[in-house]
């Protein structure tokens, strides 16, 4: 058992075989009917029983983060591909195949702890590596720069992009006035905004999320060598997307989708798996790159400097209790390890500041750090005392250092470089204190047009759709006016005129002071069309039974799906058992209406007799689940009964729509369509479909 589940074990507790007592152990007689005077009479006031119930259930709420509140969360580990010591002195990278426990947490950004999962948002990425030497955090997204540049700026955008403050409205997305209007006015987001809008900001699933740590960090060898490096999550999954229409409807029919699809999945013993990369940024690198490695709203292309794999992510737990887990982990940017270092970039140094701030009113107070998820599993001790909720009794007679009274400690390392105590980088600092910002950080819009340039044809498409259908919740026609005629204009001309034309707004680009761009060459590695998996592996496949189906197709092709890890589910008109056309029943896992289209990846249809066949022809929860599942460019197969897509729906064939006779017919074509996601060609003819 790995060191963390073990230290949690200590705080558990399963109630079984125990009569219920206060919480401090009176047993209690009556746990459903308060103390009165007679039994029609007041409740009275000594009931502590009651009292003490009733006062705990009142407080039980504590305040939700102010972004980033919704998230799911497991355990894991991570394993040391070899040792990185050439780079960094950090423990946990310092062998090969060693293993350091780890708990994860995925949020997105803007809505509440109630919020869907599926709106339109930059996706946190939070890691807490338990090392032995110490918690490190990376809290990263899964974007890889970010919308201000300097720390100053964030409770800003904040405010304009969540809910507004009049009505507390939109729930959890960035289609409203405030959002546009800062956005507009503040053009260095202008980057982040097309990742947003492009389809990183409607993930497919949590395991299918890339993420990167934003900044640039410095690594640490043992001989005091600095590295500046970024952090790089690559999901073994691929990194892939729903479509706009599909997030939305998923968000009305299950707001817990990407939870409970990272939740199921670990139950099911599928693990979530990322690779840690490292961009090493060598001074040639640095020279090359164009912009500064401190502003946080560029990112350095793979193709300039390679992402190095350092090691694996395995989520493999899920929690036993999310309030004590997922909602009390205490991220915080300066929970850095010796090995590695901050950097300057100013977006960075506000960060390490704010995530131990916002922990004390999240979390009561200063001993958050003693909450079972946050301890670490190494050694802590110093001359912190006191403070609410304190739990560890301190003891002998010092509480301060230097002391004679306790041979002197609590103290620090001594020789903490050889050691292994903390030390900063030694970075040389001779300047004059200023409000300025480094014109390096001048060039808002050349790394947006780079990434609009990176996109494949449909990914435009999408961001174009996305651009349009926000702004057109937009109510101040001056501010759709701002953002397409100073904002998008800058980004790209097709751009700004397609979204423009959308909205009913001509394009007159304003000319817009101090705009520096650059010709920068797209980079392939970031448009999704170049992130599949290769596999099916994991993907979510809707097997549609009814009564008078092949049961043999239908256990084959399940079986066939396994044997790639896919997960299958066998969905019937209702929950209740289908008869088979050659004799045995099937269990359906649960209905058509209840487990839509829009919950999985694929459908298949087994071939069935001609009595089937005409009753399905005329079941309008079936064509519908056909219809949606085409209109969302997903593969299905047929294995029989061809009529209803040629005759009944009048669908055009192609590499996604197989039909064939008998599972065997068209299991290759269905892995290969499925694993390349979706049916790009097929989504002008989509949109025709009504559905
Ligand atoms: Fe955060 N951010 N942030 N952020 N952030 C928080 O800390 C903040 C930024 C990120 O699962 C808060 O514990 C400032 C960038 C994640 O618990 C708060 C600035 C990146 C999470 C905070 C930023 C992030 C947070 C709210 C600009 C990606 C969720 C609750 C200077 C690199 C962690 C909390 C979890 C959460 C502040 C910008 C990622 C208020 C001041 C850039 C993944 O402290």
């Amino acid at each position: 058992m790995d060191k963390k589940i073990e230290q949690l074990k200590c705080f558990e507790s399963s109630p079984k075989g125990e009569n219920s007592t206060t919480n401090f152990g009176v047993k209690i007689s009556n746990d459903e009917n308060t103390l009165k005077a007679g039994p029609r009479g007041p409740s009275l006031l000594e009931d502590f029983v009651f009292r003490e119930k009733m006062t705990h259930f009142d407080h039980e709420r504590i305040p939700e983060r102010i972004v980033h509140a919704r998230g799911s969360g497991a355990h894991g580990y991570f394993v040391s591909y070899a040792d990185h010591s050439n780079l960094t002195k950090a423990s946990f990278l310092s062998a090969k195949d060693k293993k350091t426990p780890l708990f994860a947490r995925v949020s997105t950004v803007q809505g509440p702890r109630g919020s869907a999962d599926t709106v339109r948002d930059v996706r946190g990425f939070a890691v807490k590596f338990y090392t032995d030497e110490g918690n490190f955090d990376i809290v990263g997204n899964n974007i890889p720069v970010f919308f201000v540049q300097d720390a100053i700026s964030f409770p800003d955008f904040v405010h304009a992009g969540k809910m507004e403050q009049q009505n507390e409205m939109p729930t959890g997305g960035s289609a409203h006035d405030t959002f546009y209007d800062y956005i507009s006015l503040k053009p260095e987001t202008a980057h982040t905004v097309m990742w947003v809008m492009s389809d990183r900001g409607i993930p497919l699933s949590i395991r299918h999320l890339q993420a990167f740590g934003v900044h640039t960090y410095r690594l640490i060898n043992a001989q005091g060598k600095s590295t500046f490096i970024k952090w790089f999550w690559k999901p073994l999954s691929g990194t892939l997307s729903l479509l706009w229409d599909e997030a939305q409807k998923i968000a009305g029919k299950n707001g817990d989708y990407h939870r409970k699809r990272l939740w199921d999945d670990i139950e099911a013993g599928d693990f979530p798996q990322w690779e840690l990369c490292v961009q090493i940024l060598s001074d040639e690198i640095i020279e090359k790159f164009e912009f500064d490695i401190l502003d946080p709203t560029k990112f350095i292309p793979e193709e300039l400097a390679p992402v190095t794999p350092v090691g694996r992510m395995v989520l493999n737990k899920n929690p036993d209790n999310f309030f004590a887990e997922t909602e009390q982990i205490a991220f915080c940017v300066s929970h850095v390890v010796p090995g590695i270092d901050f950097s300057n970039d100013p977006l960075l140094q506000g960060r390490i500041f704010s995530y131990l701030d916002t922990q004390l009113s999240r979390l009561g107070g200063p001993n958050f750090n003693e909450i079972p998820i946050n301890r670490p599993v190494c050694p802590f001790a110093n001359t912190q005392r006191d403070g609410i909720h304190r739990m560890t009794i301190n003891k002998g007679g010092a509480n301060y250092f230097p002391n004679s009274i306790d041979g002197n400690y609590p103290r620090p390392k001594e020789e903490a470089s050889v050691k292994g105590g903390f030390l900063p980088y030694p970075e040389k600092i001779d300047a004059v204190k200023t409000y300025k910002r480094s014109e390096t950080f001048n060039d808002h819009f050349s790394q947006a047009t780079m990434f609009w340039n990176s996109m494949s044809q449909h990914e435009k498409n999408h961001i174009v759709d996305g651009f349009s259908f926000e702004l057109s919740k937009v109510t101040r026609r001056n501010i759709v006016e701002r953002v397409v005629n100073e904002f998008l204009i800058n980004i790209d001309k097709t751009l700004a005129e397609k979204v423009g034309k959308n909205l009913g707004v001509t394009v007159e680009p304003k000319v817009t002071k101090n705009i520096q761009k650059k010709l920068v060459k797209p980079s392939p590695a970031i448009s999704q069309v170049n992130l599949l998996s290769g596999d099916i592996a994991s993907r979510r496949i809707a097997v549609l039974i009814f009564d008078g189906c092949d049961t043999e197709d239908v256990m084959s092709f399940k079986k066939e799906m396994e044997k790639r890890d896919a997960h299958v589910d066998l969905l019937a008109p209702s929950n209740a058992p289908v008869r088979g056309c050659d004799g045995p029943s099937l269990t359906p896992k649960s209905s058509w209406v209840s487990e839509p289209s829009i919950f999985y990846d694929a459908v298949y249809v087994p071939s069935c007799g001609q009595e089937s066949l005409e009753l399905l022809q005329h079941n309008g929860d079936f064509l519908h689940y056909i219809l949606e599942s085409y209109k969302h460019l997903k593969t299905i197969a047929f294995s029989g009964c061809p009529s209803i897509i040629k005759e009944t729906l009048r669908l055009k064939q192609d590499l996604g729509l197989i039909l064939g006779q008998g599972w065997r017919d068209v299991v290759e074509a269905f892995t290969y369509s499925l694993a390349h996601h979706r049916v790009w060609e097929r989504e002008s003819l989509a949109s025709t479909i009504p559905a």
